[in-house]
């Protein structure tokens, strides 16, 4: 992305529509259309939409009348010129999916999990989404002896690389982009991290269809640093998503608006991203506190927009001070893109160099000072 050029703002259509309810307490907010969903994000300024199958469709819902909301929700994309992130398959909700879906032990509820991604690829390649996500909430148990992890992995990339075929098969542009999470609503999923993902994707069929679609919630909720997750996905070429919200570890998923917990590590996210030039969705996975009303959860959309945007003008700024420079040179930060030898030939030397610690011991790297340059740019006090 330039710096001249919006980034795509993308939301869910569970994100703002989220009514409220939580395991121990119902709705707070009513239902919303998702018809109504799309001219208020287009109103706030975002570039599109995602959603899962059912957001749209409920499950159940007979063929005739799935075409008519499909029609209704292409109509108002179009009118209001807004697109599709990225779409997904709910296969969590419905209590077939208790024991899981790909990686559930009854064999059929596994097909009735590939034909359901199936008939939602569908829907998703109609909307013209350009990513398909694969979130496995209900893919992992809390008890241990009840799967063994060798299968669950096996029956999870059957899974996938069926779908893969499926979607050339079809002739659609899509891209599969799996989101890892270490637990909840599972006591253990499978691929919890960013890492066991970016593995399981070199095992499939067709690895160069699938990435990954990191989440702030997910990675942080590990203790895990998310910007060096998201590195390691941009350095394998597999940041194909990002879902973006607010998270303090240790706790439960909380999906705050982005920006509302750790904004220094949001900082470094955003300048990762931008300095990368990431050009997929900014894709907010997040919700309105639950207390949140009508007003309040527009509030919470532009927050997240606005938070991001502020946060690229602060890495721009922060990028752009000669005494950042100046920190980065003392820092080495510059030094470590380049390579430590050319290769076997430099042996001899290298094995010299094991012999200089002690001179090197002596160097400083400035840290302190290129923080708190960091703390004092999104301070606003330089
Ligand atoms: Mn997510």
């Amino acid at each position: 992305m330039s710096t001249t050029e919006e980034p795509r703002f993308t939301f869910g259509l569970w994100t703002v529509g989220h009514p409220g309810r939580d395991p121990f307490g119902e709705p707070t907010r009513p239902p919303r259309d998702p018809v109504d969903t799309v001219h208020k994000l287009a109103d706030a300024g975002a570039w599109g939409v995602s959603l899962h199958d059912d957001d749209l469709v409920p499950y159940g819902t007979p063929a005739a009348e799935r075409d008519r909301i499909v029609a209704r929700f292409g109509e108002a994309l179009r009118d209001r010129g807004l697109g599709v992130g990225m779409a997904t398959t709910n296969l969590f909700t419905h209590p077939a999916f208790k024991d899981g879906a790909f990686t559930s032990n009854d064999r059929a509820v596994r097909r009735a999990a590939i034909g359901k991604a199936m008939l939602s690829i569908d829907l998703g390649a109609e909307l013209g989404a350009e990513v398909y996500v694969f979130w496995g909430g209900r893919e992992g148990t809390e008890v241990g002896t009840a799967k063994d992890p060798r299968d669950a992995l096996e029956r999870y990339r059957e899974a996938i690389d069926v779908l893969a075929d499926y979607v050339v098969e079809q002739g659609y542009a899509l891209r599969f982009a799996i989101e890892p999470k270490p637990n909840e609503p599972r006591g253990d999923i499978f691929l919890p991290t960013v890492g066991h993902a970016l593995h399981f994707i070199t095992t499939l069929q067709r690895p160069a269809m699938v990435g990954v679609n990191p989440e702030v919630a997910h990675e942080t909720m590990a203790g895990l640093s998310f910007h060096h997750g998201v590195g390691q996905a941009l350095w394998a070429g597999k940041l194909f998503h990002i879902d973006l919200n607010g998270q303090r570890i240790g706790r439960y998923d909380q999906d705050f608006r982005f920006g509302a917990e750790d904004l220094k590590e949001a900082f470094e996210l955003v300048r990762l991203l931008e300095r990368a030039g990431y050009a997929g969705p900014r894709h907010f996975d997040a919700h309105p506190y639950r207390n949140a009303d009508e007003a309040d959860v527009w509030a919470f959309a532009r927050g997240c927009m606005s938070t991001y945007r502020a946060l690229a003008e602060k890495a721009r700024h922060f990028d752009a001070l000669p005494e950042v420079a100046e920190a980065l040179a003392a820092a080495g930060a510059g030094e470590l893109g380049k390579p430590s030898c050319a290769g076997l030939e430099e042996a001899d030397a290298l094995r010299a160099a094991a012999g200089d610690l002690d001179v090197l011991a002596r160097r400083g790297y400035a840290n302190e000072q290129l923080d708190q340059l960091v703390v004092d740019v999104l301070l606003g006090t330089r």
